[in-house]
């Protein structure tokens, strides 16, 4: 007997993953947790005679030779299957997007980081050709749709758009979709938000501002990462985070959004256990006693994330090439043509005095001015940037004032020159590991 299964609480990636299970291995039974998450259960108390699937009291564990897993790769998250671990010749198959180690041991696996799980199945649906009913066609869709935010969260990768495509080739009904898809803003995140909003303090660290905000929950809500994305938004800080309290189970999400590099939200939520990017993440606290003690512990990895994180001097070109004053504007033109760069600083004593660029060389009227110094065609308005200072920062500052490169000055003394091409680099994220 093979018997195919998911997660418990399961979602819909999941369950349409059992059921793409069942056209790619057709003797196998599929089996559902009895937990299941609420709008997967709202969509079986209609679709039930669609989609048959047994529960684990229906199974004979003895006569289970083949197990087929999808949408998880731990035993931990499977119910009721403690009976199954230890069995001698169970071989397991794995269907999962997520990355992290398994404890199943499968014989054979299909493990990518992709946004949903289902993409993976329909990957090899798509392959063998197989026939889908509309039906199916619209419950993979709402899988992929509810993992992949719509397409939207960053995980999504093009092939879940492409999957997403084939599956509306095949009919997947978008009406249907909307009713069981819940709305990823309603009546509960509002409330939620409003609460926050009414709440809301900001503290500065360092040159930011964050804003750290814990509300108790209950019950389960869904697309909080939403809600503290638009809290976020509206306060209009650098940083927003969200420790969000399960009483009942002494539980903590912790949510974090950021729109500027020098807080990189992936990096603090992996120092608690969880992940994301440098935008987004959160992080699952179990056995919480003190939120209070939370906050505190997020405080102190956002001071500690200031100083790991990215800054101008880690980005800046030096040595820096840089002309004196004195020299006359014929050489410095001979210099940047050289140097094939577009403005030099004018340095005197290693202090910035000035700046001068191809622009300047406009001001020249007469041939003979080329023979002046440069101290008299250049600019001195002097805007320069400390090295601990973040790219991000560097790009406003560019922006504001219209330059291409920016004189990095530490204790009055020139040591570097920051580039429009040295913050794209960052930006772009082409920065060597
Ligand atoms: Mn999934």
């Amino acid at each position: 007997m093979q018997i195919i299964t998911t997660h418990r609480n399961t979602d819909f990636d999941g369950f349409a993953s059992v059921i793409a299970g069942t056209i790619l291995y057709p003797d196998a039974v599929p089996l559902l947790p009895k937990a299941l998450n609420p709008n997967v259960k709202a969509f079986l108390s209609i679709h039930k005679d669609l989609f048959e699937t047994k529960s684990v009291d229906e199974i004979d564990f003895d006569a289970v030779s083949k197990m087929i897993v999808v949408d998880t790769n731990k035993w931990s998250r499977l119910e009721q299957m403690g009976e199954l671990k230890n069995k001698k010749d169970l071989e397991i198959i794995l269907w999962d997007h997520h990355q992290n180690r398994s404890d199943l041991n499968p014989a054979w696996k299909c493990q990518e980081k992709i946004g949903a799980n289902i993409t993976l199945m329909i990957r090899e649906i798509k392959k063998r050709n197989f026939f889908l009913t509309p039906m199916q066609a619209t419950l993979f869709l709402i899988g992929l749709y509810e993992d992949t935010g719509n397409l939207t969260f960053p995980a999504s990768t093009a092939e879940d758009a492409y999957a997403a495509g084939y599956l509306l080739e095949n009919k997947a009904d978008l009406n249907i979709l909307a009713t069981f898809l819940q709305p990823a803003y309603g009546e509960k995140q509002k409330n939620i938000l409003f609460e926050m909003l009414r709440s809301a303090t900001r503290t500065k660290i360092d040159n930011y501002t964050v804003s750290i905000n814990t509300i108790n929950i209950n019950g389960h809500v869904n697309n909080l990462s939403l809600v503290v994305h638009m809290y976020r938004d509206i306060l209009n800080v650098d940083a927003a985070f969200g420790i969000f309290v399960h009483k009942e189970h002494e539980s903590c999400i912790v949510i974090g959004r950021s729109g500027i590099g020098a807080i990189n939200i992936g990096f603090i939520m992996r120092s608690m256990g969880g992940g994301g990017h440098p935008g987004a993440g959160s992080a699952m606290i179990k056995s919480v006693k003190s939120p209070e003690a939370l906050k505190e512990w997020l405080l102190e990895l956002l001071r500690g994330n200031q100083q790991a994180s990215v800054q101008v001097s880690d980005l800046m070109s030096y040595p820096v090439f840089s002309v004196t004053p004195d020299m006359s504007m014929s050489s410095v033109a001979d210099f940047i043509e050289e140097k094939g760069c577009t403005g030099l600083p004018v340095v005197e004593d290693e202090r910035l005095v000035g700046v001068i660029s191809r622009r300047d060389f406009k001001k020249i009227k007469k041939s003979s001015q080329l023979k002046s110094p440069v101290k008299a065609f250049m600019s001195t308005k002097n805007i320069t940037i400390e090295p601990d200072r973040s790219p991000m920062e560097a790009a406003r500052i560019m922006v504001k004032h219209d330059i291409g490169r920016l004189p990095v000055v530490k204790d009055g003394r020139i040591i570097g020159i920051m580039s429009r091409s040295d913050v794209m680099i960052y930006f772009y994220d082409l920065l060597p590991d």
